[in-house]
């Protein structure tokens, strides 16, 4: 029996905007239960993880911005995520800025000894409190799941690291600081930037992500932060970056994922409707996560 367990994290804590929290929100009346409830024999909404209204604060000595916050609410996440798993469905989580893979990855990878991550994203989110320029955890989240940042983070489900570095692909990358620039160097991480994307097309970029990851792990975790789109087809983000790939690009993504069956789990991000027109960028969401979770064009 195929099951789908959906689970909201209204969290914009990771970042300075507003209005992302209202992400899984903006999902829901996109129609992703409608859109979904075909694919699967089961399928339950397990609403939002409570996040409440706290009050922003930078770590004085790290300044992380809302470090407790979010290592306390990511803890919550972790632990539902776990859960989902234990049961049989898979999970998809909706954001909430990308501070919230963090829960989401140690939730997953208890239950991998080798989990793959693909990272679909304009960004790399390596970054440290070392190397951040602006404090923002939404930034750090895969440095994090490598086991690189503050330890109330790193340390999140009791266990670090959560993905090692050739277990890793990111795909539509094409603004770095220095310091991820560095670290992938560093770490050989695999990087498909827009410039491989455009120079190999998006067939041969997921032919070789599939084929990397199929041989080397038991799970692969798709992180899928909707600014990796270009700000044409998905202009509700709050850092958004010219340039990015298309929405056309994306669906033959995921429908090729869908097809190679190695996603074991999935998290769609970034969605702000305050900053979006019409819902577009959650619509967008929840298209692509069809498209992952095996619906055909024909
Ligand atoms: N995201 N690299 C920048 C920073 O502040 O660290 C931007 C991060 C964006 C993160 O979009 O998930
Ligand atoms: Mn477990
Ligand atoms: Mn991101
Ligand atoms: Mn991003």
């Amino acid at each position: 029996m195929r099951k789908l367990s959906i689970i909201g994290m209204p969290m914009d804590l990771g970042q300075m905007r507003r209005g992302v929290d209202m992400g899984p929100s903006a999902i829901r009346y996109a129609g992703i239960y409608e859109k979904l409830k075909m694919l699967f024999d089961k399928i339950h909404d397990m609403g939002d993880i409570q996040i409440g209204r706290p009050e922003t604060k930078v770590d004085a000595e790290s300044n992380l911005r809302n470090l407790e916050l979010v290592a306390e609410k990511s803890e919550l996440l972790a632990r539902e995520v776990d859960k989902i798993i234990e049961t049989g469905a898979f999970p998809l989580v909706l954001g909430g800025d990308h501070s919230i893979a963090i829960g989401t990855l140690a939730g997953v990878s208890k239950h991998y000894k080798n989990l793959g991550v693909i990272w679909y994203d304009a960004h790399g989110d390596l970054n440290t409190a070392e190397t951040s320029p602006s404090g923002n955890i939404h930034g750090m989240p895969l440095a994090v799941s490598l086991g690189l940042g503050h330890e109330l983070l790193t340390g999140i489900g009791g266990f670090s690291p959560k993905v090692k570095p050739e277990n890793i692909v990111l795909i539509g990358i094409r603004a770095l600081d220095q310091g991820e620039k560095d670290l992938i160097r560093k770490l050989g991480i695999k990087v498909y930037t827009m410039h491989e994307v455009d120079r190999l097309g998006m067939t041969r970029v997921m032919e070789e992500t599939i084929s990397h990851l199929k041989e080397r792990t038991d799970g692969v975790h798709l992180s899928l932060d909707l600014d990796g789109l270009d700000p044409v087809d998905a202009p509700g983000v709050g850092t958004p970056v010219t340039g990015g790939i298309s929405y056309r690009e994306s669906h033959l993504a995921m429908e090729m994922l869908a097809e190679s069956g190695i996603v074991t789990s999935a998290e769609f991000v970034e969605v702000n409707p305050i900053l979006d027109e019409k819902n577009k960028t959650a619509m967008a969401a929840v298209a692509l996560m069809s498209s992952l979770l095996g619906d055909k064009l024909l």
